[in-house]
């Protein structure tokens, strides 16, 4: 029973794999199996229980993460099926979140793909116990016609690539542990690095260890190694432990001795073939050639059911269809449900056990900094709530932890009529906000304690601190009364009255109190748990309006509904006034805003084309790494601009940052943030965030400095960037970003006459660049240049938020810039006693004057240095058959895609190609590619990194060589860099230059000529 006092025969697992390699039809198996009769033996494998979506079936792909409880020999197995598209990464995270173990599937055709790497880095990062299932087994014998040695090498290739990046996950984390030790005070190593040292040296997928299966879900069979060795035990008269280990790698049998040996015991010229060809494969093969061959011998068949004493009814044994004959015995002869579900009873962990290993991950142990006795009643509290997670008590005393992994709509009328006992409900009381047609459900795992219908218990957000007491930390706890609790049966929902630690649930009541997700504690001495990761994060944009304006309510209202019910999708109102809904991709998108016409809005909707972001930035810099610094210097480099009244003279430099530099600083923003605010100091984990970000912002600069190959200039130019690094005033656009405001250099002093708008170098400061002990000024001024120097110290944040606002909108078309410092040199003069009678209001406020200076001279600083567009790049995974190989690039080309690898797949006719496609050319891509190759290739985009183009957006063709090739400038087709800019302009509602009538003289003529 899934409410059986003992923790110890629960198991929560997911299906984690790439698109198409068979999750959902596995599930089917193991719901006909075990799932109390939802489903039907002979549809399992077809219906795609799981897809109960319609958009789901239409499209036969998975879309979001649901739960089933199965049970078997007296175990409750919750099953999670996850989606494998790219676009609905983020329900594995939610899926994983809820999990201690995962099935990890792999094609055995098509092998190891990228959203293979992600899930097996998501059940890494969760700390889930991984097993490995081979699927599609048959599509090596039947469509491959492979040899089953050549089926073995197959195998052993994907496991050992599998275990490849399993290790380097783990060698990753040895390595950032031994890094953080190393930086950190001495200490001892913890439990933890302990066991990856340990555990570094094997192997984590192992066939013999009994983690791995072969399967073919689509006809339900499927053997782990041990079912092979128990049986032929007896017949080699061996233990079935030896056998076990002997049965994969390259163990061989010799018939003469009875004995098993390895290589170098063969005899010279031996055909031996591995145990587990001779076996286990050829004995498969041959099944398969007796089925299904017209001319195969039929009595194999008849031998097998004998031996193994299977029950196939008769009339299945006469199916003309020699596929369904063949499914009928080898599926009885190996079922599928047997080999996984006793894999993941003895492999996988209970909660009680699972819990315990994956604390650090889920509630990271908090060091405390201030040693406040107030709360160290909080502190002993929490840190019982943290032992009782970590034991998995299911006590009905011990405090009430839950996790919300995602919040999801169902109608209305899915929800159980009934009760537990059996009485009538009315479940449109609830719902509060009028939407009575969806109801929200909350996807939770009880990690301590009971739950009961109608029980209260605080609600805690990622942000909540349990130490921290006023109104700012109010709104990250709320209380909630949970309505009802149900177990989930895919899309049934089953209510009972109370659950058990160790459980998954889905929880009704709290769809007015979580957005996403929450921790739920019966105690508000509880810190929350550590937020998910997720891979990617939304970056299809579009902007939504109803068809007619008198929906908007109604659009707004759904829009609210679609950003609750869905984890990913974020929901956003641009500068322009427009409703701007973020998805992952475009079969997101598209599901939804099928999900907001139907179900949430009920409106027509008009949807603009999708809006891409983009950055801008300069030039990148001449072979001479110095001359990046002497653009820092010098009158010709720079630009200058002075304040309407004449007050304030500032004179910008800009220069282009490594692109490692930039990259790290887009990247870390959530930590600098933190950093920067001041937050970052307590470390959550064993890390230290400032030191080991510090450590890589200086890799990032050596990897560009390495490229000098004299000694002296490396020294030099090291030099150089320490000072640059100790002048840092602020990131930007909005405080984080991957532009960079310097101070100017020390030795740009005040002129006796005008005073310079100084700051402290803040983030240099807060990043231990520098020292916080900066002296002080103490040279005597004169009472006129002290009251000066008071105003350029009012006036600093009006440079301040120039620097913000000109980072924020670039100079060709309104984007971000990307990756530039700028040197702002802005230095006011004493008002002059003719100007001081008429000075006040004509020009406005002089803060205001300063700031808009700033940011023109920090525009036209970027426009003189040669500026480039910066487009988003996704990397993007293909797989052609040969013979579509022409049409693919066709695509390609068109796309402006470069391609960075192609690669035959050993042993089918499939290639797999790498490519870089901008983010600007992806849409229809997809679709594109599909009509092209009649549905036979398949692309797969992960938003990869941001890329400059190469080409000037303003070229004009000035020498004779260029207007040659380019004609005169009149005629010259816009580039691709100027059409970008362009139609971003266009869309912003920002002028453009164009040329409508190009020669219209002689257009008239061709007239009269007719
Ligand atoms: N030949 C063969 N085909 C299989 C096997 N297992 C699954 N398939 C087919 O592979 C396709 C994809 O199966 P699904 O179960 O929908 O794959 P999935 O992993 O759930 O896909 P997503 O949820 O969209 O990521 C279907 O057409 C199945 O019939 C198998 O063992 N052999
Ligand atoms: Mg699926």
């Amino acid at each position: 029973m899934a409410d059986s006092h003992d923790c110890r025969s629960i198991r929560n697992i997911c299906i984690l794999a790439h698109v198409d390699h068979g999750k959902t039809t596995l599930a089917d198996h193991l719901i006909a199996s075990s799932g109390g009769g939802v489903l039907h033996p002979k549809q399992a494998g077809r219906l795609r229980f799981m897809d109960y979506l319609d958009e789901e079936q239409r499209r036969a792909i998975t879309m979001k993460s649901s739960s089933i409880a199965l049970q078997y020999k007296g175990y409750s197995i919750n099953l999670i099926d996850s989606p494998g598209h790219m676009d609905f990464c983020s329900e594995v995270s939610t899926a994983s979140r809820l999990s201690d173990g995962g099935l990890v599937l792999v094609d055995a055709v098509e092998g190891v793909h990228i959203q293979t790497h992600a899930v097996l880095r998501q059940a890494w990062i969760e700390k889930l116990t991984p097993c490995l299932v081979l699927n599609k087994i048959d599509r090596l014998i039947v469509e491959l016609k492979l040899s089953p040695m050549e089926a073995y090498n197959r195998l052993q290739r994907i496991v050992h690539e599998v275990n490849g990046i399993v290790s380097a996950y783990k060698s990753e984390k040895y390595l950032s542990d031994v890094d953080s030790i190393l930086a950190g005070p001495a200490g001892e190593i913890g439990d933890e690095n302990q066991e990856f040292v340990e555990d570094d040296e094997e192997d984590t997928f192992q066939p013999q260890k009994g983690n791995v299966v072969f399967v073919c879900a689509l006809d339900g069979w499927g053997f782990g190694i041990c079912e092979f060795a128990e049986f032929y035990a007896s017949k080699l008269g061996a233990s079935s432990a030896s056998l076990q280990k002997a049965l994969w790698g390259p163990r061989y049998f010799v018939p003469k001795t009875k004995m098993i040996v390895g290589k170098k015991g063969l005899a010279a010229g031996s055909k031996a073939r591995p145990m587990f060809v001779q076996f286990v494969l050829e004995p498969l093969w041959q099944v398969y050639e007796a089925a299904l061959d017209t001319n195969g011998d039929k009595q194999i068949l008849e031998k097998l059911i004998k031996s193994f004493n299977l029950s196939v009814p008769p009339r299945e044994l006469q199916n003309k269809d020699p596929k369904a004959v063949l499914q009928s015995v080898i599926s009885r002869w190996l079922p599928l449900s047997d080999a996984i579900l006793s894999m993941v009873i003895k492999h996988m962990p209970d909660p009680g056990s699972a819990q315990s290993f994956r604390l650090s991950r889920l509630l990271p142990k908090r060091e405390i900094l201030d040693g406040d006795f107030s709360s160290s009643d909080v502190i002993a509290e929490a840190e019982l709530v943290r032992k009782s997670v970590e034991a998995c008590d299911s006590r009905p005393e011990s405090p009430c932890v839950a996790f919300v992994s995602k919040m999801f709509a169902v109608p209305m009328k899915m929800l159980p009529q009934r009760d537990v006992n059996g009485g009538i409900v009315n479940n449109y009381i609830e719902g509060g906000n009028g939407d009575f047609d969806e109801c929200f459900l909350a996807f939770a795992r009880i990690f301590s304690g009971v739950l009961h219908s109608g029980q209260k218990v605080f609600v805690l957000s990622a942000l909540y601190d349990p130490l921290k007491t006023g109104d700012s930390v109010q709104k990250h706890i709320q209380e909630a009364e949970l309505h009802s609790l149900y177990l989930m049966m895919g899309q049934g929902l089953t209510p009972v009255a109370s659950a058990r630690a160790g459980n998954i649930v889905a929880i009704r009541g709290l769809g007015q109190h979580i957005l996403k997700s929450a921790t739920l504690s019966s105690t508000k001495n509880c810190w929350p748990f550590s937020s998910m990761t997720f891979q990617v994060s939304p970056t299809l944009k579009v902007a939504i309006e109803p068809s007619d304006p008198v929906n908007m309510a109604a659009l707004m209202k759904g829009l609210r509904l679609l950003n609750r019910a869905d984890p990913f999708v974020e929901v956003s109102v641009s500068a322009r006034g427009e409703h701007v809904l973020a998805a992952a991709g475009e079969v997101h998108l598209e599901r939804c805003i099928k999900d907001l016409k139907e179900r949430f809005a009920k409106v027509n909707l008009e949807i603009s084309p999708p809006l891409v972001s983009f950055r801008e930035t300069v030039e990148g810099e001449s072979s001479n790494p110095f001359d990046k610094f002497k653009s820092l210097t010098g009158n010709s480099n720079c630009i200058e601009k002075t304040t309407p009244n004449g007050r304030c003279d500032v004179r910008v430099h800009v220069l282009k940052l490594p692109d490692a530099l930039t990259k790290l600083l887009d990247e870390s923003s959530d930590l600098l943030e933190d950093i920067i605010a001041g937050k970052a100091m307590r470390a959550q984990d064993d890390e230290h965030p400032v030191e080991s970000l510090k450590k890589r912002i200086w890799d990032a600069i050596e990897s560009e400095i390495s490229d000098t190959n004299v000694e002296k200039d490396k020294e030099k130019l090291k030099l150089l960037w320490e000072n640059l690094l100790k002048r840092i005033w602020a990131l930007g656009p909005r405080h984080v970003g991957p532009n960079i405001l310097l101070l100017p250099d020390s030795t740009t002093e005040d002129n006796g006459f005008s005073v310079l708008i100084k700051c402290s170098p803040y983030v240099s400061e807060r990043l231990g660049f520098v020292s916080n002990s900066d002296e002080l000024e103490t040279e005597t001024t004169s009472a006129e240049t002290q009251s000066l120097k008071e105003e350029a110290n009012s006036l600093k944040s009006s440079v301040l938020s120039g620097f913000q606002v000109a980072t924020g909108s670039g100079p060709l078309c309104d984007e971000p810039m990307w990756g530039l410092a700028f040197v702002i040199e802005a230095s006011i003069s004493p008002v002059s006693e003719s100007e001081a009678v008429h000075q006040s209001d004509q020009y406005g406020v002089f803060s205001g004057q300063v700031m808009t200076a700033v940011k023109e001279a920090c525009k036209a600083a970027v426009l003189k240095k040669n500026p480039r567009i910066v487009e988003g790049m996704y990397f993007c995974e293909l797989n052609t058959p040969t013979e579509y190989l022409g049409p693919m690039y066709a695509v390609l080309a068109r796309r402006r895609a470069r391609i960075l690898k192609e690669e035959m797949q050993e042993g089918s006719s499939l290639f797999t190609v790498h490519a870089y496609v901008p983010v600007a050319e992806s849409f229809g891509f997809a679709d594109e590619l599909r009509r092209w190759t009649s549905g036979a290739s398949s692309a797969l985009l992960v938003l990869s990194h941001w890329e400059a183009l190469a080409e000037d957006p303003f070229f004009v063709p000035k020498t004779e060589e260029e207007k040659e090739e380019f004609g005169d400038g009149s005629s010259v087709l816009q580039n691709t860099a100027r059409k970008l800019i362009d139609g971003v302009r266009r869309r912003k509602g920002l002028p453009v230059e164009e040329k409508v009538v190009q020669f219209a003289t002689k257009q008239r003529t061709l007239a009269r000529k007719v």
